[in-house]
């Protein structure tokens, strides 16, 4: 099936119908796609990191859980399948997917389902609240999220204990709010999503130019990448040449009604918006006394504004800010999903090398 969720596009599969074996499912999942191709011509893949994205969900066996989701990047011009990174984008389709797919029951007379989905690429556990009728999914409705045309059903994730997911457990894997790389003030934090945070003007940019004008800039697409080597270590990814993580994230004072404005490339294509888990670990980084998120953001309360190239994304994070320590109490945002075309794809054939 495919499916827009939040405003990323990809393909869902349940796991078994996919080959077991994970270099073969990658092989198929490459051919699926129609990687590796700067227009992904021969396949279903939208030529963008953004839309090559694959979701694969399954009945879970844990006790806390409902199913499980395993969010992997299918790389556009390179034949590569990463199971690096976390995508809260897609996260968003997982509950209406399993559904559709007979994975859960829904009683007919609710008018919502309340679905817990295990993250396999980071360990932890996400709640999604969707509407139903009749025992399936509602896509229609009147919420719009940015870098989406329309309105659509409402869908609420929430999560618990993401912090450190895909660095070791820490929020904050260097140890500490700010390292300087490069000469560049930075907060590296993990909140979902690994990201590197740092003033726009201390990389010579306002924060305020369109997503064109920063991919054209060389100069600044190799500080950034200079940068996200030395944090890749510092944040106990290891060697980041050919991940998708750490992600970049530049910040400057807000513009536009919102707390903070961003710019983020993902790594090396500049984000149309912002990614879910990105916004969590960006906002998260906002609320830490001594971040360069913290010296430009202009906060009031839990519900953090972030203004990005096509709107603004809206999370919830609830921290406890101590001297020395930021208790993370749970964080919430809101997406939509719709699902756009079910149906059989055919594999090209032969080597995607
Ligand atoms: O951060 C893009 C997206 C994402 C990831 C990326 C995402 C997230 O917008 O949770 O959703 O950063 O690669 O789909």
């Amino acid at each position: 099936m495919i499916m827009r969720g939040g405003s990323s596009k990809g393909a869902y599969f349940v796991a078994d119908e996919l080959p077991a074996d994970p270099d073969r499912r990658d092989d198929v999942l490459l051919r699926i796609m129609g990687s590796p191709d700067e227009r992904q011509i021969d396949g279903i893949g939208g030529a963008h990191p953004l839309t090559s994205k694959v979701a694969v969900v399954s009945k879970s066996e844990r006790d806390d859980a409902d199913v499980d989701y395993l969010f992997l990047q299918v790389g556009v011009e390179v034949p590569v399948v990463s199971d690096r990174q976390n995508c809260g984008n897609l996260l968003s389709g997982v509950a209406a997917f399993a559904i559709e797919r007979d994975l859960i029951e829904v009683e007919p007379t609710m008018d919502a389902a309340v679905v817990n989905i295990h993250m396999i690429n980071t360990g932890s556990v996400a709640t999604a609240t969707i509407r139903t009728s009749g025992g399936r999914p509602v896509y229609g409705g009147a919420t719009a999220i940015s870098g989406v045309p329309g309105t659509s059903a409402r869908i609420r994730l929430d999560f618990d204990d993401i912090a450190g997911g895909s660095t070791g457990g820490a929020l904050l894997p260097s140890g500490s709010p700010l390292d300087t790389i490069e000469g560049v003030d930075c907060t590296l934090i993990d909140n979902g999503m690994p990201v590197v945070v740092m003033r726009a003007d201390a990389v010579g940019v306002s924060g305020n130019e369109p997503c064109e004008e920063l991919e054209a800039n060389q100069e600044l697409r190799a500080k950034l990448e200079a940068i996200r080597m030395v944090a890749g270590e510092l944040m106990n990814l290891g060697d980041v040449t050919d991940t998708t993580v750490p992600k970049l994230t530049m910040v400057s004072p807000p513009r536009n009604g919102g707390h903070l404005s961003t710019r983020t490339f993902i790594p090396h294509r500049c984000h149309e918006a912002i990614g879910v888990l990105g916004a969590v670990s960006v906002a998260t980084a906002a609320l830490i006394p001594g971040s360069p998120a913290n010296e430009v953001a202009q906060l009031n309360g839990d519900n953090i504004v972030l203004e990005h190239p096509s709107g603004v994304f809206e999370a919830a994070v609830e921290a406890r800010v101590e001297p020395g320590s930021v208790i993370l109490e749970r964080a919430g945002i809101v997406r939509t999903a719709r699902k756009i075309m079910d149906g059989t794809v055919f594999p090209r054939d032969g080597a995607h090398g």
